[in-house]
């Protein structure tokens, strides 16, 4: 395929989004699984000026895209002088720079996305820290991809040995970065440590709020709690855990912390890094995994989301609380699909009508629990 296209540069690159449709795909729904992906875009403030939304049955080792759609996908950006592919898949290094070279293209893969978002959510020292951390990881991966643009020696007259590459030097700058914020990280850590054993020597029972993106995790705090925490209809709001004491009929039965959402394809380096934020789920006595009932894919969330607790290794009591009902239609198929799922309550967040949520945790039958 030969190309004459010239790079483009200017200050507002076009960009295109590119969905796909990648044979491990295994949501219900693919329009609701294109429409995250805008949200993605959406919330990483990226404007777009064309879309694209392809089905691939095999991937292609060298770009992904398989032949035929790629060449179609080449006259589009042809045509349209695109500078700039957001795709909604993680690509590796090499067909993320084959693709932008065929293309003549920026590639930004899903990977990039979801980091660029963390990036911009995290407030927090610890949440910073944790971001930075996958993002120079990241970085490091796309340095190992590429070739003698970066490999040129740089070796001086009179000095003994081979020089070092540019590429080389990059790359132990990032890992002793890496290092670095690691040990700022477990600083923090220990703070968080002590707050958690002064928790567990007073036996304060702790509730989790777990679940996917955008579930509605953070208006449910807000509504148990009486707080104000930032609940918005935009991907990863909440990056940093909020606690806050939860008090039933009055008395108070423990604490509630609000969670990191997840997301499918979450870059695993992004789950490494906010392990230890992650690990409160550890040291929980009840999770709360919310779910958004209207999301026609709630049934692969939930599993995307119980993955990722089996990855974390947190296996806990759990109530399945079914948010957003009033966007869904009562039916005997949601009742049947819903009976899967046990202990369950139907809730409506934004609405403070959660009464079905607090029966159970008045009913909770763990005496230490609640
Ligand atoms: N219709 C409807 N909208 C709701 C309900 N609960 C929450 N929302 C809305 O859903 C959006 C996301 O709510 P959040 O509470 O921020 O969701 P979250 O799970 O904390 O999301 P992240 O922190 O981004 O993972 C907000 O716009 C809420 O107002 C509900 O029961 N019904
Ligand atoms: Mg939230």
């Amino acid at each position: 395929m030969s190309r004459t296209k010239p790079y483009i540069t200017s200050s507002h690159p076009k960009t295109l989004i590119l969905g796909i449709h990648a044979p491990y795909n295994r949501t219900n729904d693919i329009e609701s699984y294109f429409h995250e992906f805008r949200s993605l875009v959406k919330t990483n403030q990226v404007q777009y000026d064309q879309e694209i939304y392809l089905k691939i049955r095999e991937i292609d080792p060298t770009y992904f895209i398989t032949k035929g759609k790629l060449e179609d996908l080449i006259e589009e950006c042809d045509k349209n002088e695109i500078e700039e592919v957001i795709v909604s898949e993680p690509l590796t290094a090499q067909q993320e720079r084959n693709l932008g070279d065929i293309l003549r293209c920026r590639i930004f893969d899903r990977t990039k996305l979801i980091l660029e978002i963390f990036e911009k959510s995290a407030h927090s020292a610890e949440g910073k820290t944790q971001v930075q951390i996958a993002m120079l990881q990241h970085r490091k991966s796309r340095l190992a991809g590429k070739g003698i643009t970066m490999s040129q020696q740089s070796g001086m007259i009179g000095v003994k040995g081979p020089g070092e590459t540019a590429k080389e030097k990059e790359t132990r700058h990032i890992e002793q970065t890496i290092l670095k914020l690691k040990r700022d990280l477990l600083v923090i850590e220990q703070s968080r440590e002590t707050r958690r054993k002064k928790r567990l020597a007073n036996k304060v029972p702790h509730i989790c709020l777990v679940g996917y993106t955008n579930a509605g995790k953070s208006t449910l705090l807000n509504v148990l709690t009486k707080s104000n925490v930032l609940a918005e209809d935009k991907l990863f709001a909440t990056l940093d855990t909020t606690t806050r004491e939860f008090y039933l009929d009055g008395v108070k039965k423990g604490i509630i912390s609000d969670t990191v959402g997840f997301i499918q394809l979450l870059p695993p380096n992004l789950i490494q890094a906010f392990k230890s934020t992650l690990s409160e789920l550890q040291y929980a006595d009840l999770l709360l995994h919310v779910v958004d009932v209207s999301d026609k894919n709630w049934p692969s969330q939930i599993q995307v989301v119980q993955e990722i607790l089996d990855d974390l290794d947190v296996d806990k009591p759990m109530i399945y609380v079914f948010n957003k009902a009033d966007k869904v239609n009562k039916s005997l198929e949601l009742d049947i699909q819903l009976s899967q799922y046990q202990p369950r309550c139907m809730t409506v967040a934004s609405e403070k009508q959660v009464s079905e949520l607090l029966d159970l945790l008045r009913h909770w039958p763990v005496e230490q629990v609640i």
